[in-house]
């Protein structure tokens, strides 16, 4: 995770050096940082075996960052970056989460009323004092306000996709020790829940101190918060907290869950259990009336906790107290979705905008991955900052995927794009051209703050477009950015239904967009739906199972998901099919 570290010291450097409107160097350390925190291999071990020549081979790595990343290596700091630090000590990390906030109002802000953190920030936009520095404004300052009410509802909650990979890292940890037999997480991970509020391990073991023991000397951690005989806790240098238990053998079933939760999950089931004569605790089902008075039924696993109180399995994304229980009492528990059960990948962004890589790249990545076919949906023009494709352009990349056909087998590639829906719901590209296209998608990328009522018609208008397949992620959200526009959820589904639009769960952690209950709304409404990655580098549709977690959440089959479907099936499930 040290790769991390560094990362993050150059993407701040990029932040200070845009502050000072330097030009070029910004990119060139965001670029950087961007290889460092994609690395595979670990920073220090590639300098150890190859040196500053090693470093200088990783991509948009020159000489001069390679030097930095040496002294990091060995000395833990970077001068440069310290010097920056110590005239300018600003929380770069609080200030960039709030909406709107970029290098050169957060130089203003701390040369006019010396701001460092998002604290300060909020005292001064209460106090109205940032309306009046020169191109800030009344509205700029509203809009400040409101992101930070946003920004302290998600703090000390984490992204599900960016605590994933941590999570089965220090799984793997312990599965290797030797010392556990067995090891999975629990709690609102496990459930898959789109922001998590911790790590919550749970394993067996004949020896738990010694188990915990090895954890500790394993993992890289800040503070210890408690360590006990069978439950240790720690805070890791990254900010989140790890909690790892180790139950017992025998009740591991019960142990797990309990410890899954969520918390209103197991409340309903132990009252629907006390009203059967049964008690439920982290170490079993317990049968009260006599003559059994408190005989242990079920413990061992989890199925057997939930056969044992008369109800089939649930899945852990289900259990939110959402009606499951009931559910699954009168036998209509849904057939969630299954992980890897995509054919389709219909959000594909690539060099030819704002992505990293080649169409070709991206139509062999999504092969490894089992998928069959992809669309290509670079943005359009309206989009200016990622090079958005024109009509010509886009014509153009339609011809060369022709010709990718041709030459890559096993996987097909559509043509498509990501058009912006304009503030009035009109289009950024012609129909005649549309018209041409596999798939097209839609999203508002511009204008959020609508009010609600505009903003309802202004997709509306854009989903009723015949040449319209997908509403892209249809709530806009960006967490913990941004949250999603005011729009009126029911009416769009209402008329994607009606028109024969597809909704998108779009699968990128910072979105999973559409959230679970709206998933739930739209189901409900016999609404097509689509899982995409949205992947704007190879690396990305590994973002498909939190796509599909959260069509899980959202009570989804694989038959409402279209893009389990082989090509042919999918395409005539289209508006246009
Ligand atoms: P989070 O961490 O805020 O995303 O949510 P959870 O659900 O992971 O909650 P956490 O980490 O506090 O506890 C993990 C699970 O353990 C929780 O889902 C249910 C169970 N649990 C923990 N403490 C209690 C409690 O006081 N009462 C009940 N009923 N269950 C608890
Ligand atoms: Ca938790
Ligand atoms: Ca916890
Ligand atoms: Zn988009």
């Amino acid at each position: 995770m040290r790769n991390q570290t560094i990362a993050k010291i150059f993407y701040n450097l990029s932040f200070y050096l845009a502050m000072e409107d330097v030009p070029f160097k910004p990119q060139a350390y965001e670029k950087a940082a961007m290889a460092l925190e994609s690395f595979p291999q670990d920073l220090g071990a590639l300098y150890k075996k190859e040196g500053l020549k090693g470093l200088e081979s990783i991509p948009g790595v020159g000489k001069s960052i390679a030097e930095k990343i040496e002294e990091y290596l060995k000395t833990g700091k970077i001068k440069y970056y310290e010097d920056f630090k110590k005239q300018m000590p600003l929380a770069i990390d609080e200030l960039t989460l709030v909406g709107g906030i970029g290098p050169k109002m957060v130089r203003d802000l701390w040369n006019n009323l010396k701001i460092k953190n998002l604290k300060d920030l909020e005292k001064a936009a209460k106090v109205g004092k940032i309306k009046n520095l020169p191109g800030f404004g009344e509205k700029t300052e509203q809009n400040i306000l409101q992101s930070i009410e946003f920004v302290k509802k998600s703090k000390g909650r984490w992204l599900l996709g960016e605590m994933v990979p941590y999570a089965e890292e220090y799984l793997n940890v312990l599965k290797n020790s030797g010392l556990v037999k067995e090891a999975e997480v629990a709690g609102s991970l496990r459930r898959m829940k789109e922001t998590v509020g911790d790590i919550d391990i749970l394993v067996t073991s004949k020896n738990p101190k010694k188990a915990i023991e090895y954890f500790l000397s394993k993992i890289k951690y800040e503070k210890l918060w408690g360590k006990g005989q069978a439950k240790v806790s720690v805070h890791t240098a990254q900010g989140f907290d790890v909690d790892v238990r180790v139950l017992p053998e025998d009740t591991f079933g019960a142990g797990l869950q309990y410890f899954t939760g969520s918390k209103e999950h197991n409340v309903k089931l132990r009252t629907y259990a006390a009203g059967k004569g049964f008690k439920v605790s982290e170490y079993g089902v317990f049968k009260m009336a006599p003559p059994a008075g408190g005989k242990r039924i079920a413990c061992k696993t989890e199925q057997q906790v939930y056969e044992a109180l008369g109800m089939p399995y649930i899945e852990p994304e289900l259990r939110e107290d959402q009606g499951e229980i009931e559910a699954a009492l009168s036998g209509k528990l849904p057939n969630i979705i299954p992980y890897n059960s995509l054919r389709g990948d219909l959000q594909v962004q690539t060099n030819w905008t704002d992505g990293a890589h080649s169409i070709e790249e991206m139509a062999k990545e999504a092969k490894k991955h089992g998928l069959q076919y992809i669309a290509i949906t670079d943005h359009t023009k309206d989009l200016a900052m990622t090079g958005g494709l024109d009509e010509k352009k886009l014509l153009r990349q339609m011809a060369e995927i022709d010709l990718l056909n041709k030459k890559i087998s096993g996987i097909k590639i559509l043509k498509g794009a990501e058009v912006n829906i304009r503030k009035d719901g009109t289009l950024d590209i012609d129909d005649d051209v549309l018209l041409k296209l596999d798939v097209v998608g839609v999203s508002v990328h511009s204008n959020f703050k609508m009010a609600k009522k505009d903003m309802t018609a202004r997709i509306i208008r854009a989903i009723q477009n015949p040449n319209v397949d997908i509403l892209f992620h249809p709530t806009g959200r960006s967490m913990p950015k941004r949250d999603e526009y005011e729009v009126d959820i029911d009416e769009v589904l209402a008329e994607a239904k009606k028109t024969g639009t597809a909704v998108e769960i779009n699968a990128q952690p910072k979105r999973l967009d559409l959230r679970d209950a709206y998933i739930r709304k739209a189901l409900g409404r016999g609404v097509l739906i689509v899982v995409d990655s949205d992947a704007h580098s190879k690396d990305q549709f590994e973002f498909l199972r939190y796509g599909i977690s959260q069509a899980r959440r959202g009570w989804a089959e694989a038959k409402d998901v279209i893009n389990t479907q082989p090509l042919d099936k999918f395409l005539k499930l289209l508006k246009n099919g």
